[in-house]
């Protein structure tokens, strides 16, 4: 973690990729659960709804970025049924557990041959389409609005890097979360049993954990803001009073006032035509979209051009 990087910039931040250590993870996956945080149940049900359609035999390989628990992938490859044929199914994630859990879920399944690569997205790509080469398709998946944690240039170039690793005639899936009323954005990023609050100021945890950090964990309120000119719920970690903090790890020491704010995290939230356009100046071709009306969520099925 590169701590001082982001904690001397204004306003102070840390990239929402730390979120995700053992306990985080494990945060994370009691968020999907709750009833304030539809995403993935809605994602869930127009995966299986729609299998039939995304499936095509001509796929030899899947690459899902950012597997999870492997449930979402598992449940397609189930209800695709007649579809799929032989796959190659490929997980890429930086984390060793999030692998392993995603492999367990799916190596039930028949006629597919799971391979993990334990990289970043980018490189992991670049290693699974080197791995299953032509002959066949390959189906490339990004789920969960993971994408809503890029700035818009981030993730434009995000989206050109998978294009290019990709060859034309192969499939992308994109799973992303929709706007909706404030009051139902709000209540997913600040859910009234605080699971929330805990995956966010864990951490601060992670910190004095690891970087034998100082934070004093009450002194600090997790805040989620709409912020609507830029379209993305912001999560911060906002100081109760003002205090010193000390980071020895990273040799770092500060003082924070009163109701000075870390930036931890954005969740951009889109339009479903804005991701058509986004996709298509990205080098796709915009084949599906698939809406779910009552949760606002949207998978949209595009081809490499
Ligand atoms: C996993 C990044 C898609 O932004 O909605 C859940 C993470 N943050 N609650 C999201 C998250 C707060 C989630 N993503």
């Amino acid at each position: 973690m590169d701590v001082r990087g982001f904690l001397t910039l204004r306003p102070r931040q840390l990239p929402s990729r730390y979120l995700y250590d053992d306990l985080g993870s494990a945060l994370f996956e009691a968020i999907c659960h709750l009833p304030w945080y539809p995403l993935t149940r809605s994602e869930l049900r127009l995966l299986q709804e729609h299998a039939r359609d995304i499936f095509s035999p001509r796929f030899s390989a899947a690459i899902e970025l950012g597997p999870g628990n492997g449930s979402k992938l598992s449940a397609l490859l189930e209800a695709a049924g007649s579809r799929r044929g032989r796959l190659d199914v490929h997980l890429v994630d930086v984390s060793e557990s999030a692998l392993a859990q995603a492999r367990r879920a799916l190596e039930t399944i028949a006629n597919v041959r799971i391979l993990t690569h334990e990289t970043t997205y980018e490189i992991g790509l670049v290693e699974s389409v080197l791995a299953s080469p032509f002959p066949g398709h390959r189906l490339t998946l990004f789920l969960g609005s993971n994408l809503g944690n890029f700035d818009p240039p981030g993730r434009d170039t995000f989206l050109k890097t998978v294009r290019r690793a990709l060859s034309p005639g192969d499939s992308f899936l994109l799973g992303a979360d929709l706007v909706k009323p404030e009051r139902d954005l709000l209540l997913a990023y600040d859910d009234p049993l605080g699971v929330t609050a805990a995956f966010n100021r864990n951490l601060l945890a992670r910190i004095n954990r690891e970087l034998q950090g100082n934070f004093d964990l009450d002194g600090f309120a997790h805040q989620a803001i709409w912020n609507g000119a830029q379209s993305r719920v912001e999560m911060h970690l906002r100081s109760r009073r003002r205090q010193r903090i000390d980071i020895r790890g990273a040799d770092l020491h500060f003082v924070m006032d009163e109701g000075e704010s870390i930036w931890t995290e954005s969740s951009y939230k889109y339009q479903p035509r804005d991701i058509a356009s986004i996709l298509e100046r990205s080098g796709f071709s915009v084949r599906a979209q698939w809406i779910d009306g009552v949760d606002n969520f949207a998978l949209s099925l595009a081809e490499a051009k």
